[in-house]
């Protein structure tokens, strides 16, 4: 007899798996199922990557049932979904995390062991995906997973870049820029879906028509992508939940290939694909200083309009009445990098669905909120009319006729004040360019910064004639970090004595470390506290001594800042730091026995272009170099800089610190995360009033906090004054003797010429300040010294420290945002 064909009404297709059984056994089946179905190797030849991919993949088979359910629940519930849409997602590595949310790390750990296999192994063996530059980036991975964890129905989307951001060597000090080939060990964690891939069009022109007596406009592009997701599980905390990130990946057209080969030119179809694919190719490693590049707008039109066209095509039920789409689903726009998506659902709704503009446009308001990540002018992202014009000519028809409306909305509010129309138009003039930071805000149901003091200068400064006009669109949403991978994962010592201390839960309820607070009074609390970080510090000299071949001192205060490479976030005011200790002993002016020893650790990336960045990058190399080998200090000052900061990375330091350095100047850093981490795993802040810094400090308390520099009030009004760095030089002796050793080439092998252009831009220039709050930072140092050398009060001060920040959580963030913004429910 004939098979039976599998139609959709079997029993396998309705309940497509069940999960393996969730038992030691039942994981090794599992496991070597896959090592030998899938990678075709016995156990006993297997590499470590066969073993790796193998386990991810078991990894994954538990955590596929849930998710198939989720995702038909997500089409059938009438509740509403959040998109989040996002250029970068800083992901981290994933195996743990995953193990993690599945309640599977013990079964798994004991299940390799009985192969013989230490789970330590493979853990080190994953190749983080670095799908992002920095903090935005990496906030998007926070969010996923605690949307994840409160059980809201979301997609996260964005792009595959099949190349992530660049992997850092040092050279002579200085800074090379290696291609970050993640995909090359192989991609367990994604599934890809070519059946789902969507048509994303680009350039032509565009014409009117006549639609049955309706004029209409339509877009006649030049040229075709296709955009074909690749699906990632993102689990819930043991909740049951698994929701999806959908990354997308160019690739040629079919019938853009089918048509050249058929003219019978070969090369020219293979070139024609090579072009395609480059639009995912890689990510664009400028983090806050965006170029105005043509590619990097093809990239954001490429994700956005995959992912609208996923999210009406796919995921929304046929025949659904758009007029209802608001109840249905909001789209977050992470910065401005998506916010071409705002024309884009014009045009599929006016274009293509044939909505009448006003209708749309009421839509259309409604769908979208804009999330601003900064406060700097030359981060706000603008794109020539001419670039944007000939990229995509329909949307720049629909961002003028935008315009168009709003102006006259301002007109009628405000009269004919031409200066508020120049400065409130979404197009500047000269040269003629579309500022996405304004299209966002006009077209966003609402606008939030990232931290009270960013939100605040958001609407008094940036955006302040938007909120004259619509005060009611403005709010914040403090930013967040998941506590899973950033206190459970990265430090599991301190969660073991947490768990012990508060019992379970405080991992999904953080406000609980707040119970804490009695045990900073425990003598031996403190004592098994300062025992975790003692140890932390040996985890993170493993992995020093592995990756680059060296190690910290356990008696040393380990003093470290761990971000981007940017002048406001003032590197140079703690290299400038470094340089005042050692001048203070090769001068003979304080004894080497006098230092509290201390291990400076930096880790930074800087974009390739930003020559300023890389030259406080070979400064740092150098200064260490010099210090580490200077037998004068006796061992009690150590600079390191391990190449490559990343997430992973991150793990190891963040929780061995003692000293968080977050010396940003007032008023530049719109938030910072690297602060909440590092408060979170009982480190002290020597801060600025800057970004979130402010609230960590009004929450931990000024006694446990290193304040020090101007408040943003004092910066305006010094620049308002007329900033002359010069002048700080002149009165503080220790600055100039600091400036006056890196000028004179002690750190250049005598070449005065090297670091030259950094003194004088400090001397001259100094946009960020730095001399100006340099005397009030070595301050602050002093008081962390004295604080230091009483270790029994600074670790009841780092116990606090952890006590009182469970707001930064980030389901603290992703609740204010489902009350402020979303008003979407978690299901269940
Ligand atoms: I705009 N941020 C970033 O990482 N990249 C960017 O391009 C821009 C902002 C950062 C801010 O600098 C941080 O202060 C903030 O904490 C982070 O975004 C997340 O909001």
């Amino acid at each position: 007899p004939a098979p039976r064909p599998l139609t959709a009404t079997h029993p396998l297709a309705l309940a497509p798996v069940s999960s393996p059984p969730a038992t030691v056994d039942g994981f090794v089946r599992e496991f070597l199922v896959n090592l030998n179905l899938e990678r075709g190797v016995a156990l006993s030849s297997a590499t470590e990557t066969d073993k790796y991919l193998a386990l991810a993949s078991t990894v994954r088979d538990y955590l596929v049932a849930r998710w198939l359910e989720d995702q038909r629940r997500q089409r059938a519930d009438q509740s509403k979904a959040v998109c989040y849409l996002s250029a970068e997602y800083l992901l981290g590595r994933q195996l743990d995390n995953n193990l993690l949310a599945s309640g599977l790390t013990d079964i798994a750990t004991q299940a390799l062991a009985a192969c013989g296999i230490d789970i330590d192994s493979m853990r080190a063996h994953e190749v983080e995906p670095g799908l992002g530059n920095g903090g935005l980036g990496r906030l998007a991975a926070c969010f996923i997973d605690s949307l994840a964890t409160l059980s809201v129905p979301s997609i996260g989307y964005g792009i595959r870049y099949e190349y992530g951001i660049f992997r850092q060597v040092f050279r002579d000090g200085q800074q090379i820029e290696k291609p970050d080939a993640w995909l090359a060990l192989g991609s367990p964690w994604e599934f890809r879906h070519p059946e789902a891939a969507q048509t994303v069009s680009f350039a032509g022109h565009t014409e009117t028509y006549d639609d049955d007596g309706v004029l209409r406009s339509r877009w006649v592009p030049a040229w075709s992508v296709r955009a074909v997701p690749y699906n990632y599980m993102v689990p819930g905390y043991q909740n049951g939940r698994v929701n999806t990130l959908r990354l997308w990946s160019a690739e040629a057209t079919k019938a853009f290939d089918l048509r050249t080969f058929n003219s019978g030119d070969y090369v020219e179809a293979v070139r024609a694909q090579t072009f395609a694919e480059n639009i995912s190719k890689v990510l664009y490693p400028e983090d806050s200083t965006p170029q105005g590049k043509e590619l990097r707008l093809q990239q954001q039109y490429f994700f956005v309009a995959a992912s609208i066209a996923d999210y009406m095509s796919k995921v929304l039920p046929e025949d659904f009445d758009l007029t209802k789409l608001p109840d249905r689903v909001i789209f977050q726009l992470n910065d401005t990098h998506p916010v071409i998506a705002v024309p884009e659902m014009m045009r599929v709704l006016v274009d293509e669905r044939k909505l009448d503009w006003d209708a749309a446009w009421a839509i259309t308001q409604k769908c979208f909120a804009y999330t601003c990540h900064t406060l700097l002018p030359e981060a706000l992202e603008v794109w020539s009319v001419d670039l944007l014009g000939r990229l995509l000519p329909r949307h720049l028809e629909i961002i003028y006729r935008i315009n168009d409306e709003f102006l006259l909305a301002v007109r009628e509010r405000f009269g004919d004040d031409e200066r508020r129309l120049r400065d409130m138009s979404i197009i500047s003039e000269n040269p003629a360019s579309v500022r996405m930071a304004y299209l966002a805000t006009v077209a966003g149901a609402k606008v939030n910064g990232v931290a009270e003091l960013h939100s605040q200068l958001l609407r008094e400064k940036v955006l302040h004639d938007f909120d004259e006009m619509m005060p009611e669109k403005f709010t914040n949403v403090t930013n967040g970090v998941t506590p899973r991978r950033f206190m459970r994962l990265a430090n599991p010592e301190l969660s073991e004595l947490i768990t012990a201390a508060l019992g379970t839960g405080w991992l999904t309820d953080l406000e609980r470390l707040r119970e804490l607070e009695s045990y900073a009074e425990d003598a031996d609390f403190r004592a098994a506290f300062a025992g975790v970080k003692a140890a932390n510090k040996r985890r993170l000299n493993e992995v020093l001594l592995a990756r680059d071949g060296f190690a910290i001192a356990d008696d040393h205060l380990l003093d470290v800042m761990v971000k981007r490479l940017h002048e406001y976030k003032r590197q140079m005011l703690k290299v400038l730091h470094i340089v005042t200790l050692y001048e203070r002993v090769v001068s003979g002016r304080v004894a080497a026995s006098d230092l509290q020893p201390r291990t400076f650790i930096f880790g930074a990336k800087a974009a390739p272009g930003y020559a300023m960045a890389k030259r406080v990058i070979h400064l740092i190399n150098a200064v260490g170099s010099v210090v580490n080998s200077d037998p004068r200090l006796e061992g009690r000052l150590k600079v390191v800089f391990p190449p490559n900061y990343n997430v992973t990375l991150a793990e190891r330091v963040i929780p061995a610190a003692d000293l968080s350095e977050q010396i940003s100047l007032a008023g530049k850093e719109a938030s910072g995360t690297g602060n909440m981490k590092f408060a979170l795993n009982g480190a002290l802040t020597i801060g600025t009033d800057d970004g979130a810094n402010v609230e960590i400090r009004e929450l931990v308390g000024d006694d446990n906090f290193f304040l020090f520099g101007m408040s943003e009030p004092e910066v305006e009004e010094l620049w308002a004054r007329g900033y002359r760095p010069g002048e700080f030089a002149q009165a503080d002796d220790e600055l100039r003797r600091a400036l006056d050793l890196i000028s004179s080439g002690v750190f250049s092998g005598g070449d005065r010429s090297t670091f030259e252009p950094i003194v004088s831009n400090l001397l001259y220039d100094d946009r960020f300040m730095v001399l100006a709050d340099y005397t009030s930072y070595i301050a602050a140092q002093e008081r962390v010294d004295a604080a230091y050398a009483d270790r029994d009060a600074w670790t009841r001060s780092a116990i606090l420290n952890v006590a009182r920040t469970g707001f930064f959580s980030s389901d603290r963030s992703i609740r204010d945002y489902i009350d402020r913004i979303w008003h979407a429910q978690p299901v269940r």
